[in-house]
């Protein structure tokens, strides 16, 4: 066996690790500091429940498509879970097309295969031809496991046999209970005619303790020429022209939306290229974030959250993994905390290149919230490093990670895979913080791994 490189003499002491130098009374102690703390900071991230603040999860009351035992099978159902939704993520869809690529499977052909077609397609690619070493199959596996299930198993039938068993609403209960998620926030798109719909039909569909909702409405402030014909529609009286007399609709189109679903906040999804210059700015979305939706949320007292960078459909034949990430603009953001003090910003970015300048602002304006690392970002060796920035710059001042998930099970590998890695960077930390000579108590651990997983998040949205 190779030796481990701390206990290498052939390395000059200089370069050897500095918890494993060569004088054994001082090596002794620490060593046995760092397990203590590594002891006390897993255990508490573990154990501490999280509040996921961004996913794309629903009650059972928003249907679901998903055979279960003794319930039935709503076919444009939102509420996903198991297998087969495990592993048609779209996630899981951009990464088969690596491997068979649509010269031998064309995307209409793929698309025209049912959803158990299409998670054999998958399975067999990612699954059983090939190792599932990317961050998304290796989710499926720590997902499969954490439930019970053997992750060595390559029968698919019986993974589906044990998911057909169960019942949606206890399976959300035994899902949260897993993953250690005390609260699942929505995302509520007023746009979508399916889930709108839904909301119209059943005004207690939202109505489960365990989740939250929040008002998602991008082609607001993406694309004022679509979204105020469907106002109109909908019975707002808007104009093309964002005169007083639409303004003072669109707020009234929030101010009913919010309310009918209780929303905590409200969420737009922006492009690479948002730009917000100020009070001069008049684009549509700009004159509609400014007059509109700002001074609504102010009043209401409720955050807005900006999700910024992903660049839609630069492959359209992929669907919902056709798009991408690019640069963003930071000084926006700024400019936008600056003019509107009474408004409170929840703020991700999808590009790792935004993340230094991101953490910095908000280290200049307290009502910018920084959260999660999102999409292309949640892979481990990203967040380690965007989470350890972060710790330096704004301490435990941030919301670290989202799971986004769209697939219910999901939120156990997001959770279990975040944690771990939230837990490696903070033990380091807080050796740092003791190599000074101040010592860090296990209360000291437990807030703010509460403040972390839960805290910072619940007292932004009620300060
Ligand atoms: O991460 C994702 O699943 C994306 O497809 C998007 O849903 C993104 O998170 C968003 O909320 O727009
Ligand atoms: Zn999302």
């Amino acid at each position: 066996m190779e030796p481990a490189i701390g206990s290498n003499p052939a390395l000059p002491a200089a370069k050897r690790p500095h918890s494993l130098r060569v004088d054994s009374h001082h090596s002794s102690f620490t060593d046995k500091r760092s397990a203590e703390l590594e002891h006390v900071v897993y255990s508490a991230m573990r154990s501490t429940p999280v509040w996921d603040l961004h996913t794309h999860l629903y009650p059972s009351a928003f249907g679901s498509p998903v055979p279960a035992a003794m319930e039935a099978v709503d076919p444009q159902g939102l509420s996903l879970w198991g297998i087969d939704e495990l592993l048609t993520y779209h996630y899981l869809v951009a990464e088969v097309y690596r491997v068979v690529p649509a010269t031998r499977l064309p995307y209409e052909q793929f698309w025209r295969m049912s959803k158990t077609q299409q998670a054999d397609h998958i399975w067999q690619h990612l699954f059983v031809d090939r190792t599932p070493l990317s961050e998304a199959c290796r989710g499926v596996l720590t997902t499969l496991a954490r439930l019970g299930l053997d992750p060595n198993e390559r029968d698919l039938e019986s993974h589906r046999k044990w998911f057909a068993a169960q019942t949606l609403d206890s399976h959300i209960d035994r899902v949260m209970e897993v993953s250690g998620v005390s609260r699942i926030t929505m995302t509520n798109a007023v746009f979508d005619d399916n889930e709108r719909n839904r909301w119209l039909a059943d005004p207690a569909a939202g109505a489960d303790d365990r989740f939250r909702a929040v008002l998602r409405f991008d082609p607001l402030l993406r694309d004022w020429q679509s979204a105020g014909p469907q106002l109109r529609e909908w019975g707002y009286d808007v104009s093309e022209d964002l005169n007083d007399k639409t303004i003072a609709e669109i707020r009234r189109f929030l101010h009913n939306w919010i309310n009918r679903i209780n929303a905590i906040y409200c969420a737009v999804s922006l492009p690479p290229s948002f730009h917000y210059g100020g009070p001069d700015d008049h684009s549509a979305g700009s004159t509609v974030l400014r007059e509109a939706v700002l001074p609504t949320l102010a009043e209401l007292g409720l955050p807005m959250a900006m999700m910024i960078g992903s660049r839609l459909q630069v492959n359209p034949s992929l669907k919902d993994a056709g798009d991408t990430v690019e640069k963003s603009d930071v000084a926006s953001v700024v400019q936008i905390c600056s003019d509107f003090p009474e408004n409170r910003f929840l703020c991700t970015m999808l590009a790792r290149e935004n993340q230094h300048e991101l953490a910095v602002a908000a280290r200049k304006f307290g009502n910018l919230m920084v959260f999660g690392c999102w999409w292309f970002l949640n892979n481990p060796s990203l967040v380690e490093e965007i989470t350890r920035m972060r710790l330096e710059l704004l301490g435990t001042t941030f919301v670290p990670q989202h799971s986004d998930a769209r697939v219910l099970d999901q939120l156990i590998y997001k959770w279990d895979h975040s944690r771990n890695i939230i837990a490696k960077v903070l033990v380091d930390k807080y050796a740092d913080v003791e190599a000074t000579g101040r010592r860090v108590s296990e209360g000291d651990i437990q807030r703010d791994v509460q403040h972390l997983l839960h805290g910072a998040f619940a007292d932004f949205l009620t300060p």
